[in-house]
């Protein structure tokens, strides 16, 4: 018969003390008297996941018996979070291992602190990419999730005179108990060397890839539980490590120092996350990184999950690779070569099983964040790929020239290869022409892409185009992140949001019931005491939570504007320290900002700078402070955010329309009942839509107004001179209030808001301040904010990542769910 294996642990509170001392005694080595909080930690970590390893291989089993049509996620990202609470809401051992570990004297709270959240994203691209992987796992879905294990995290961040430092992520110092590694199934990647062409046995005309040097790619297994649903999934993170062969070569030499050299050249592939969101460097260490976990990947799942001897040509029939952003497209060239040089495919059959097995989520709007690779570059590291990237060009460009009559413009702009400033290869184009779908992110986004960023290839390939608004998981970010809310959810509806998201509406006439309405308000407030607690203990920040809690957070970039924030703060400041504004007549509130920047991005540090200057000052001030303080606590990450969003009264959506692909910190927060201010940009737009406009504080220019206003030449000096509050502000930060008196530590903030603002800061500064007079007004009632709050709550039930994976799919992947029997 088929039974796995091996028996779980008794789901019992015996059966779970039992499990946690054998591992504390036999894997930690230690015992209670003498253990540490990371020994209590691990042993705990090893334990649940014993709980989860039967429905493991069952479902590995499952799938390799059944061999369905799995989804394959290539992503460079996966902002996973902390793994203990997941997997315990998962398995629903949260009360059993609460009893277990008390009745040994350990606080589940205390050992839960000690683990160190593996931060392997930038921000909403790797989010998301986690969010799926607990959505398809929780559905069913045979799918398996393909990364990097970085060695190093997203940088730690800290300030110092207010200013970011950057340090290393150690994340794997103190042990990773939710990881398997399997050296044993590590796969060989060529890079470099050169192509030569033989002639085959058929006489055919053929070329090959002779690699220059090798690296191996060892797997380290992650467990992605299904929500009680018998199913765990698996994420499939590589790892670089130098070849044994080449070692030894060079060992044979007896140059023992250059045979570590090589061995720490290998293992530099998977050694760091790149910290740039959205600006691509065009970096050569990340092209490497790129073209080794795709190629780790497309290898396991061909040798690996399918069965030996079956034939490629069916490829499409079983799996569809789906490809999150640009930075995996160098798999479609990988998979033609695979096809062609390896498994002897003809060109064209080749073609036309790759174009069905991919397809393509582009998650920006700004062109400087689509990524190209250097001509030169990629024909010293990948010179058979550039080959055939070629190829592809040559006859998908002789189609647009026979489709369009010859019109060379047009073949020159949809080239895959750009010409100017340097030859390079475009890789949203490749990825839509080798792609069988192209999808945005938020309805805006998706149209905005076939209107304008991709528009002559939605003209040509129009039924490859589609939509799925983003998600987020309701597990991680309502259960687990807002215990207070779930009971009051569940004890109104029952649990079955959980897993269906849009029962929340259930929820709608409760808006009206006044008892429920200040049960909601008390949940918000007790949110709100444990953000004080986090934020003392962890950020020595004190605030006051009987104020309004104003949240902004999200990675700095200048189309998010911070800045915009920032001066409705400076306003505040200036009106008040003026007199024209008495501290009796301001609603009191707490701005708290969370932001990393690039590490390169100048102006990105500088706005983070002036944040905390203009911080201090406005905490330390006699009057203002009462009314008015900022927080910035440093290192914003999934662990911060878990205890921020649900504690917010208002969230901060307010990047210039047109430019925010979609958002999903958005959705968090309207599903923990924060009400949003924004602009009509990315979800916010659905978002809007769905709660409806007396419960959102819409303001600012509109995508065709912003875009109109560009068209004729934007002047911020108009809506300066025009506007005497925000001259103002500008006034403030430019003298030197916020940073001692010196004028020149934020020139260039106020300068480049003059001069080019290229995010139109200037232009919604007024209709910004308005919408946050609204925002006053309406939280002087009570009663009418929370009833919004719970509508909120209510409507918000679409932006699960549940029915995002149900819309991928429905229109893009034509899989299904294979449930546990
Ligand atoms: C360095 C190259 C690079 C380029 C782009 C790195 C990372 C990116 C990402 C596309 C940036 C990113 O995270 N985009 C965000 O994706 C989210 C998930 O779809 C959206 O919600 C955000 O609007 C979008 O900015």
């Amino acid at each position: 018969e088929n039974t796995p294996l091996i028996s779980s642990p008794e789901h019992s509170v015996e059966g779970f003390v039992r499990e946690f001392m054998r591992e504390l005694n036999f894997s930690q080595g230690t015992v209670l008297e003498r253990s540490t909080v990371n020994d209590e930690y691990l042993a705990l970590a090893r334990t649940v996941r014993h709980y989860l390893m039967a429905q493991w291989m069952e479902t590995t089993v499952d799938h390799y018996r059944a061999q369905p049509k799995a989804v394959a996620y290539l992503s460079a990202e996966y902002l996973l979070g902390r793994q203990l609470d997941n997997a315990l809401i998962a398995t629903d051992l949260v009360e059993i291992a609460t009893e277990a570990l008390a009745s040994l004297g350990l606080d589940l709270a205390d050992l839960r602190e000690a683990e160190v959240e593996p931060g392997l994203g930038n921000g909403g691209l790797g989010r998301l990419a986690a969010c799926f992987i607990d959505s398809l796992a929780t559905m069913s879905v045979p799918a398996i999730g393909y990364g990097i294990r970085y060695e190093y995290g997203i940088f730690r961040q800290t300030f110092a005179d207010g200013r970011q430092v950057e340090e290393p992520d150690n994340w794997l110092e103190y042990g990773s108990p939710w990881e398997f590694a399997h050296p044993e199934h590590e796969v060989t990647v060529g890079f470099g060397g050169h192509t030569e062409k033989y002639t085959d046995d058929d006489g055919v005309e053929r070329s090959r890839w002779v690699p220059g040097w090798r690296v191996l790619g060892v797997p380290h297994n992650y467990m992605v539980p299904g929500y009680r649903n018998g199913r765990v999934n698996t994420l499939r993170l590589w790892s670089a490590r130098a070849t044994h062969a080449f070692d030894l070569k060079i060992f044979n030499y007896g140059d023992y120092a250059e045979a570590v050299r090589s061995q720490t050249f290998a293992e530099n592939i998977s050694k760091v996350l790149y910290p740039e969101d959205s600006t691509p460097q065009g970096k050569e260490l990340r092209l490497q990184q790129q073209y080794f976990f795709v190629a780790c990947s497309i290898r396991d799942f061909i040798d690996q999950l399918l069965p030996r001897g079956f034939d490629l040509h069916r490829l499409p029939e079983r799996i569809v690779f789906q490809l999150n952003d640009t930075h995996p497209v160098i798999g479609i060239p990988e998979l033609m070569r695979v096809l062609v040089d390896e498994h002897g495919f003809e060109w064209d059959d080749a073609w036309d099983v790759t174009r069905r097995c991919f397809a393509y989520t582009c998650h920006t709007l700004l062109p400087e964040a689509l990524e190209v690779w250097p001509v030169e570059l990629m024909g010293r590291l990948l010179p058979r790929h550039l080959e055939i990237i070629y190829r592809i060009n040559d006859e998908f460009l002789a189609d647009v020239r026979e489709r369009s009559g010859g019109d060379e413009l047009l073949v020159r702009r949809m080239s895959i290869i750009a010409e100017h400033p340097e030859r390079a290869v475009r890789m949203a184009y490749l990825a839509t022409v080798g792609g069988a779908r192209v999808n945005g992110v938020a309805e805006l986004h998706s149209q905005l892409l076939r209107d304008k960023v991709l528009a002559d290839f939605a003209s040509f390939f129009p039924e490859k185009f589609t939509n799925v608004t983003n998600g987020v998981t309701p597990r991680r970010f309502v259960k687990l992140a807002n215990p207070g809310l779930s009971g009051l959810i569940t004890e109104a509806i029952g649990d079955g949001w959980v897993t269906d998201l849009d029962r929340l509406r259930e929820l709608e006439p409760l808006a009206e019931d006044a008892e429920f309405r200040r049960r909601f308000r008390e949940v918000k407030a007790a949110n709100k005491d444990r953000l004080v607690d986090l934020l003392r203990r962890r950020d020595g920040i004190e605030i006051d939570p009987s104020t309004m809690l104003d949240v902004m957070v999200k990675r700095l970039h200048e189309y998010k504007r911070q800045l915009l924030k920032l001066l409705h703060v400076v306003t505040v400041y200036d009106r008040i320290t003026t007199g024209e504004l008495a501290v009796a007549g301001v609603t009191p509130r707490t701005v708290v900002f969370g932001a990393k920047a690039a590490p390169g991005y100048v102006m990105a540090k500088q706005i983070i700078a002036l944040i905390n200057h203009v911080g201090a000052v406005v905490n330390s001030h006699p009057e203002v402070s009462g009314v008015l303080r900022v927080a910035f606590p440093a290192n914003y990450n999934v662990t911060v955010a878990e205890t921020l969003v649900p504690a917010a009264d208002l969230s901060e959506q307010i990047s210039l329309a047109g430019k925010e692909a979609s958002g999903t910190g958005n959705m968090k927060f309207a599903l923990n009942g924060a009400l949003t201010i924004g602009t009509d940009d990315g979800a916010n737009v659905e978002i809007r839509k769905l709660v409806g406009d007396d419960n959102f504080f819409l303001f600012g220019l509109t995508e065709p107004e912003a875009s109109a206003i560009a068209e004729r030449g934007y002047r911020p000096t108009s809506y300066y001179e025009e506007n005497e509050s925000l001259r103002r502000a500008l006034h403030l930060i430019a003298t030197g209030v916020f940073s001692h008196g010196d004028r020149s530590t934020f020139e260039p903030v106020v300068s480049n808001l003059l001069g080019e603002d290229r995010f139109m800061v200037l232009a919604d500064y007024q209709s910004y301040l308005d919408a946050q007079e609204r925002v006053d007004a309406a939280y002087a009632d009570p009663e009418a904010w929370s009833r919004s709050a719970v509508l909120n709550v209510a409507r918000s039930g679409f932006f699960s990542s549940d029915r995002s994976m149900r819309d991928y799919l429905e229109r893009i992947w034509h899989a299904e769910p294979l449930p546990s029997s």
